[in-house]
């Protein structure tokens, strides 16, 4: 099975389900974001799965009282995503209001250079928030590979790690899998690439050789 999700950070539908047809064989997941979700409406997660057959995460990065967590997430798993990513630092009550609905990946550090300003020093905080409510995943950033392994080091064994970051970002698929990702974001390296196809397959590949 692949490890690779693709991030689909397109607007266009058309464009989408014509990136997610070309390189769905790679993947194991599509993960849909803003630009997507604002440029195509909702209804482009059950498209997006009736034409793959992949599980949809949505990258939402919720971070609100548990009451608009809840508003937002019942809708978006209702339209069939099978993931909601949530920020952990507004709290575990806002959380659990996304996991009581669908399973739930948490941001415990992101991959942009800003993140080590407010949340490189909350990580501890949210590693423990995580083993307590014990989501899906959480995300770690691949532009860290040591950051990986130390989150990696520190969270519940079946927790999965989820790493953006590589590739447009800096990140390298050997180095983040050495630290312990269970999977790996990749965005611009495919969607924007000449071949996309093309692209997924030797990130594949990459991911298989070193897993
Ligand atoms: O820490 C994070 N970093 C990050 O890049 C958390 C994320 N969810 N992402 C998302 O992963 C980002 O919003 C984009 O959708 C994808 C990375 O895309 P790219 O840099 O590979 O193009």
């Amino acid at each position: 099975m692949s490890s690779l999700i693709l991030a689909l950070d397109v607007y266009e539908r058309e464009r989408a389900l014509e990136i997610a047809r070309e390189t769905a064989d790679y993947l194991w997941a599509i993960k849909v974001n803003w630009p997507l979700l604002i440029g195509s409406g909702l209804g482009i997660i059950p498209e997006l799965k009736e034409e793959t057959g992949l599980p949809v995460i949505a990258d939402l990065k919720l971070a609100d009282i548990p009451n608009t967590n809840r508003l937002i997430a019942s809708k978006v798993f209702e339209a069939g995503s099978d993931y909601i990513i949530a920020h952990g630092f507004v709290g575990s009550d806002s959380v659990r209001a996304v996991m009581e609905l669908g399973k739930t990946i948490i941001v415990v550090e992101m991959s942009h250079p800003g993140a080590r300003e407010f949340i490189q020093p909350v990580t501890d905080g949210l590693i423990e928030l995580a083993n307590q409510l014990e989501p899906f995943g959480v995300i770690a950033p691949a532009t860290r590979p040591e950051r990986v392994s130390y989150i990696r080091s520190k969270l519940k064994p079946g927790i999965k790690v989820i790493t953006p970051g590589v590739g447009a970002q800096g990140g390298k698929v050997g180095e983040v899998l050495k630290a312990g990702a269970d999977y790996i974001i990749v965005g611009r390296s495919i969607y924007a690439s000449d071949n996309p196809r093309e692209s997924a397959r030797r990130i594949y590949e990459e991911v298989k050789a070193w897993s």
